[in-house]
């Protein structure tokens, strides 16, 4: 057996996570408690991942797994059966580990507190169970996204208001894309990393360590049904995309996977801010900020337009605002037509 192949299928997600966190957290050995802790959390996730996407795999097959639960959640959107099913698995998996005390997703008005984790677990998980939901009832690609912040102070009146800062109090975040194949890339703060999931192992194995997205790439990725919901200056952009050569239009409708496009490929991926909802669809805390942490650390760009996006400091949980991502040159590009019309 080559040598070097056995050394790939033995980096496994918890090992790479481990020495990862011991570089950046200036923990001072792999034995360090916060190495510990971040690489158990990391494989929690792995663990949430792999029950997705098998519940996912055989979506079709099974009974009572695809369609609507009939409710509507804090957003206002229709529930469906996966997006309750993937968020309880991450509530499950995180049950007893003595790690992260809180939770708070998309599918939840309020944290959720795992009383016999607190005040054990001094960390909070951030996330979206399964982003771009409308995907899966025919079959595409969807993605989950996470985050990890310190819990800070004690919670008492569990309103969980040291949540309330901006994306640079992010420890690790990431997403797991459900495609044709299942892969997970994270960052802890030294680069961006993916693994891919492989099925006969059942483990995430390292696929590309310090991934660099281009500085600049052809696609542009947007909902242009929105055209007329827009500002002028977003109009603009197209046009000038429309009327320059080397342009192309990619929208998915998941955002992990058209993210995951423009990290590997280049391009900008853009949910501005509309005439009737200026602040856009994306949440802040699990949606944009842990893709804005993965993107910079990849050496590209994350904006709201006007500001960068790890500096901005929502005032709720469910907080939302525009979203400007990718190649460094493309977003600096789309900013310029912005703040021209500011
Ligand atoms: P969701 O979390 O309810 O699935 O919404 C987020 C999704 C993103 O994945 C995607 O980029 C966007 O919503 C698509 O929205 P639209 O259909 O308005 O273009
Ligand atoms: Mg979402």
């Amino acid at each position: 057996v080559p040598e070097q192949a056995l050394d790939r299928d033995c980096t496994t997600l918890s090992r790479h996570v481990l020495q990862q966190t011991v570089k950046t957290r200036n923990a001072p050995s792999l034995l360090s408690p916060e190495a510990q802790d971040i690489s158990a959390i990391m494989n929690r996730i792995a663990l949430a991942g792999k029950l997705i996407a098998r519940r996912l795999s055989r979506a079709g097959l099974m009974a009572g797994v695809l369609g609507f639960t009939g409710e509507v959640n804090v957003q206002g959107e229709s529930v469906k059966k996966m997006d309750v099913y993937a968020n309880d698995v991450f509530i499950s998996v995180f049950k007893q580990s003595g790690l992260v005390c809180r939770l708070a997703s998309e599918e939840m008005d309020k944290p959720y507190y795992i009383p016999e984790n607190c005040p054990i677990g001094r960390y909070t998980l951030l996330y979206d169970p399964i982003d771009g939901s409308s995907n899966v009832d025919i079959n595409l690609n969807v993605g989950s996204i996470f985050s990890i912040r310190q819990q800070e102070g004690e919670d008492l009146d569990g309103e969980a208001a040291d949540l309330l800062q901006d994306g640079h109090k992010q420890i690790a975040a990431g997403y797991i894309l459900y495609g044709p194949s299942t892969v997970l890339v994270y960052s802890v703060g030294d680069g961006v990393h993916s693994f891919i999931l492989d099925p006969s192992l059942g483990e995430f194995i390292l696929a590309e360590e310090h991934i660099k997205i281009p500085e600049h790439g052809p696609v542009y990725s947007v909902n242009e049904g929105n055209f007329w919901q827009w500002e002028e200056s977003l109009r603009d952009y197209t046009r000038y995309v429309h009327r320059h050569e080397g342009y192309t239009a990619r929208y998915s409708g998941a955002l992990v996977g058209d993210i995951h496009r423009i990290l590997l490929q280049g391009g900008v991926f853009l949910y501005p801010g509309m005439l009737n909802k200026p602040e856009g669809k994306l949440r802040l805390l699990y949606e944009s900020a842990p893709l804005a942490f993965l993107i910079e650390q990849a050496g590209g760009k994350a904006s709201t337009g006007m500001n960068r996006l790890l500096d901005v400091v929502p005032d709720k949980l469910h907080y939302r605002t525009p979203l400007i991502i990718g190649s460094p040159k493309d977003v600096q590009l789309v900013e310029s037509f912005i703040q021209d019309h500011a």
